[in-house]
């Protein structure tokens, strides 16, 4: 008895002291954020031809979770779910945006505000694409609100995406090198009088449109809307991953001495894949591969400059994907054409858009020298519980409403994963609970025209198990009529909870 009391003591001060050390001296947060990359185009989970060394080596010295979930099937309900630990069907905005205005609301909470709200710098450098402003927006005056309102001290981006314009970087607010002589004017209705398009002039690209991307010509590359001026201000497609490195890199090296979080999203691999020259042919699989190398070479110098500064043993490095994989996705650009052997979406039934698991089943690895131990993880994990998980690890308080805490399993190798999780697709929904999938019946088409991804529509119930059939090819819904009721039931109890 007496041996139990002192080991209770024993376990209960470690406990006690192992919170407090990450109270007392924070751990910097790095989060790392595809876009559009899917769970079989990183080696480590062993299951395309690609080969990215550099994500691999943090793979194999942190936990590498298979069942690693975004929120969403596509970008912006993801990035609004990871940021605010709330479900994006939650909120009717949050879908893919053009545009838009921001649809985080200010006073919502958010991973930078609680992390700030607990003595954090934080920054993002790279794709926000959540929206900026809240009426019309005035490229030519400081643009708010914005990342910097919904909780990042410090912020440059790209607005929307690759493929939209404006395509300019904004810093803090403030278009980076706008000449004021050269006003830009942005419209995604009508073109502006005299400016070359995709659609009426294709003899000016150097990258030609499949669907859509048939607007404002930019580097050779047309776009999503329309756009004039802010000559200046164009971003260089190919000296894309270079910058956001550069700035990620000049952002730790400001704010180093005290803890910090930096969202670093990446741009690649969505369209327009534009890899820098040097990692042209580098992947035999045309620009998608490339761009990948690309990444996983950016992410290999981000480690080593975190290495450089000694920051490893005091930083969490965050690695994941907004969504699943898409090889055509509105240019021709030889991602069908040379994808060979490789298997972006790991032999997961669907890809990008899609309520079937490659659409939200991503690559998910968390990384921390000396205190996560390597190991292969298969508890469910999510994107939305990375706010109450990393709120757990140092101490606050702060709690979203659907995230739950992770930190054990996500940073200390133990714990358990989530029960049950709620996956959108396109403002659809599905839901898995345990080793069980439902797709509830969608009207639309079983795939989708043009990217050629099965979307998961269909006239019946799907049930799945995953235990005995990851690519989801044997419906159960007829044959396990109890567990159908049972999960519809638990669905249809979590959606209707919607405000
Ligand atoms: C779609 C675009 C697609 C991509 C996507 C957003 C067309 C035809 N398709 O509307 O190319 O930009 O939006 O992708 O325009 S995401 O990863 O940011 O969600
Ligand atoms: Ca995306």
């Amino acid at each position: 008895m007496r041996n139990l009391f002192v080991l209770s003591v024993v376990f209960l001060f470690s406990v006690t002291s192992c919170k407090d050390e990450n109270k007392s001296n924070p751990p910097n947060i790095i989060i790392i954020y595809a876009d559009d990359l899917g769970y079989g185009d990183v080696s480590s989970y062993g299951l395309g031809t690609l080969n990215t060394p550099n994500i691999d080596k943090i793979a194999n010295q942190g936990t590498r979770f298979t069942s690693g979930y975004s929120s969403s099937a596509t970008c912006s309900p993801s990035r609004y779910a990871l940021l605010t630990g709330t479900y994006p069907w939650r909120n009717k905005r949050a879908k893919i945006l053009t545009g838009a205005n921001l649809i985080i609301d200010t006073t919502e909470m958010t991973l930078p505000k609680m992390l700030k709200n607990s003595g954090y710098q934080t920054g993002i450098v790279g794709k926000w694409h959540l929206g900026l402003g809240d009426s019309k927006i005035n490229y030519n005056q400081k643009i708010s609100p914005g990342p910097n309102e919904v909780g990042f001290d410090h912020s440059f981006i790209m607005p929307d995406t690759q493929d939209r314009v404006p395509t300019v970087y904004i810093e803090n607010g403030k278009v980076v090198n706008l000449d004021p002589k050269d006003p830009i004017e942005v419209s995604f209705e009508k073109n502006f009088e005299g400016q070359p398009t995709g659609k009426e002039n294709p003899e000016l690209l150097s990258m030609m449109w499949h669907h859509g991307h048939n607007g404002s010509i930019v580097n050779g590359v047309p776009r999503i809307g329309f756009m004039k001026g802010g000559t200046l201000a164009q971003w260089s497609d190919i000296d894309m991953a270079d910058e956001f490195l550069n700035q990620a890199k000049k952002y730790i090296s400001k704010v180093k001495d005290n803890p910090f979080f930096l969202f670093y999203t990446l741009q690649q691999p969505h369209v327009p894949r534009t890899p820098h020259p040097r990692f042209e042919g580098k992947s035999g699989m045309g620009p998608r591969g490339d761009a990948i190398i690309e990444a996983d070479w950016c992410i290999g110098e981000l480690y080593a400059h975190l290495e450089e500064n000694k920051l490893l043993e005091n930083t969490i490095l965050i690695l994941s994907s907004d969504n699943g994989p898409v090889l055509n996705d509105g240019y021709y650009d030889d991602a069908v054409e040379k994808i060979g052997d490789h298997t972006p979406s790991g032999g997961l039934r669907g890809g990008k858009y899609s309520l079937f698991e490659a659409g939200t089943r991503v690559p998910l690895i968390t990384y921390w020298k000396g205190k996560i131990k390597p190991q292969v993880a298969d508890e469910t994990v999510s994107q939305i519980d990375f706010l109450n998980s990393i709120a757990a690890l140092i101490g606050s308080q702060t709690r979203s409403k659907d995230g739950v805490d992770l930190s054990e399993v996500l940073f200390k190798n133990s714990g358990t994963g989530r029960s049950e999780l709620v996956i959108e697709a396109q403002t659809k929904t599905a839901f898995r609970s345990q080793n069980w999938v439902l797709i509830p019946p969608y009207a639309g088409p079983e795939k989708s025209y043009y990217t050629n991804v099965e979307l998961g529509n269909s006239e019946n119930y799907q049930l799945f198990d995953l235990d005995t059939d990851q690519a989801q090819q044997n419906n159960l819904a007829k044959s396990q009529p109890e567990k159908l009721n049972q999960m519809i039931k638990r669905y249809q109890e979590i959606i209707g909870s919607k405000e």
